[in-house]
């Protein structure tokens, strides 16, 4: 499939999972409205249609909880009961949380990374280089500033009470990357309590092999029910909650966030005020990410909290550094060999030289298991994103173009096997059909890759 091919699919799979202002992330495996998923899904829509982009950040941030929180999850009320597990009936309503929207559960109650305001900037800068629909974008960002503020404020804040400039998170669900080696020590000091039966219905659509296992899907249900009792109170979460870390992956997003969003402030005439306040999370930010560095793996590692003890492993998490635009030198450089080297892109029996999302040398590694092994698009997008930033070009370029020889099968898989390049997962996922249309749409494309 050629690249004139590959941007009509994609924009197809977006048309055909668009549920009416909001897309599901997948068309069976995850029929409700996801958080990061919907800010990189508004990054292709903004190829096609500004106003349809601005619309998912939109709708997205109307259940927005009162803390400020963005819910990981916005169920879509027209989805069968037994389409997911777990559905609203598992998370509270108003009644038992008292920052959570009025009404019955319409969401869950964890977050996951925060790339909306780096979205929603993106949909400024494609409508003015389309020279097309700008005024209604910058209309658009003044409505979504001040909610993506309170957002920011609560990460920066409620989710790092320490200021160390570090993310916060309760359950693995929150990284976004679920049963990554990252937190397999802290999920293995979680002990599970009594959980109510319960039916995996991923399994229904998926081979088990390449979805979490039970035991780390008791866990989670755990998590659920625990950091449900507290009524999701931040405070009491930090003295109970069994699984406590600080994440590194999410938090160089939120730097990269703040800087996207002190940006929108100047485009809405924000006072001065927010402007230092977005400064000074930056510099938090990036001054834990540094304290984070791990020599030895030449990578970033998170945090146990509650074990009081790093998280050591090769995931593309480590990348963190590059992501959140390092000023450390040094590290820059450790990173960009890491990339290279056989521990990720550099593995010579690769498909393609993309970086595996967990290194194969890792203790762990599983190629078909999620986040485990496969490559996941939307991750090199990330990648590729943040090389263009550090004035990568070359490597940026290349992920590029190999990304986009892995999307030309056309399934526009979730997630690939590293070695033989299968797609895996949910075919037909939004968000890898969206960062295809942002690669594609990217001056100086050819689609060709080039060693
Ligand atoms: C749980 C929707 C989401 C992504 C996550 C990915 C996966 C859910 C699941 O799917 O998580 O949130 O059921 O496995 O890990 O990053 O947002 O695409």
């Amino acid at each position: 499939m050629g690249p004139e091919d590959i941007v009509a699919r994609a924009a197809a799979v977006l048309r055909e999972n668009d549920m009416g202002g909001w897309t599901r992330a997948s068309p069976t495996l995850y029929p409700h409205q996801w958080s990061w998923d919907s800010a990189f899904i508004a990054i292709g829509l903004a190829h096609l249609d500004t106003g349809r982009a601005a619309r998912e950040i939109g709708s997205l941030l109307e259940h927005q909880w009162d803390n400020g929180k963005i819910p990981h999850i916005v169920f879509n009320p027209h989805a069968p009961p037994e389409s997911y597990f777990p559905g609203p009936e598992h998370w509270a309503s108003a009644a038992d949380a008292p920052d959570s929207p009025t009404g019955p559960a319409t969401t869950s109650g964890l977050c996951q990374p925060p790339v909306h305001a780096i979205a929603a900037l993106r949909i400024l800068r494609v409508a003015e280089a389309r020279s097309e629909d700008a005024a209604q974008a910058r209309a658009f960002l003044g409505e979504v500033y001040p909610k993506l503020l309170a957002w920011h404020r609560y990460l920066a804040t409620s989710r790092d009470p320490e200021s160390s400039g570090l993310v916060t998170i309760f359950h693995p669900w929150e990284s976004g990357t679920d049963n990554s080696p990252r937190w397999t020590p802290a999920l293995e000091r979680v002990e599970v309590g009594e959980i109510p039966h319960y039916e995996r219905l991923d399994l229904g659509h998926v081979d088990p092999s390449e979805r979490p296992t039970g035991y780390e899907y008791d866990r989670f249900i755990w998590l659920v029910e625990v950091i449900k009792g507290t009524g999701y109170d931040d405070e009491v979460l930090f003295t109970k909650c069994p699984f406590m870390a600080k994440d590194v992956l999410a938090s160089a997003i939120l730097v990269k966030a703040n800087e996207a969003l002190a940006e929108i402030s100047g485009v809405v005439g924000a006072p001065e005020e927010d402007r230092a306040t977005l400064r000074a999370w930056i510099e938090r930010g990036r001054k834990g990410l540094d304290e984070s560095w791990n020599p030895d793996l030449g990578l970033c590692s998170d945090y146990d909290l509650r074990a009081g003890e790093p998280l050591p492993a090769r995931t593309i998490a480590g990348f963190a550094p590059l992501i959140a635009g390092s000023e450390r030198e040094d590290h820059l450089e450790s990173l960009m060999l890491t990339l290279d080297s056989p521990l990720f892109a550099g593995d010579d029996d690769l498909r393609w030289p993309l970086p595996p999302s967990t290194s194969p040398q890792e203790k762990g590694f599983l190629p078909r298991s999620y986040w485990r092994g496969p490559v996941w698009p939307v991750i090199n997008w990330l990648l590729w994103w943040s090389l263009e930033g550090a004035g990568e070009r070359k490597r940026a370029d290349r992920l590029k173009a190999y990304s986009l020889a892995q999307l030309s099968d056309g399934c526009f898989g979730e997630y690939y096997e590293p070695f033989t390049g299968e797609a895996l997962g949910s075919d037909d996922q939004s968000w890898t059909a969206a960062v295809a249309l942002d690669w594609l749409a990217d001056e100086g494309s050819n689609g060709k890759p080039a060693r």
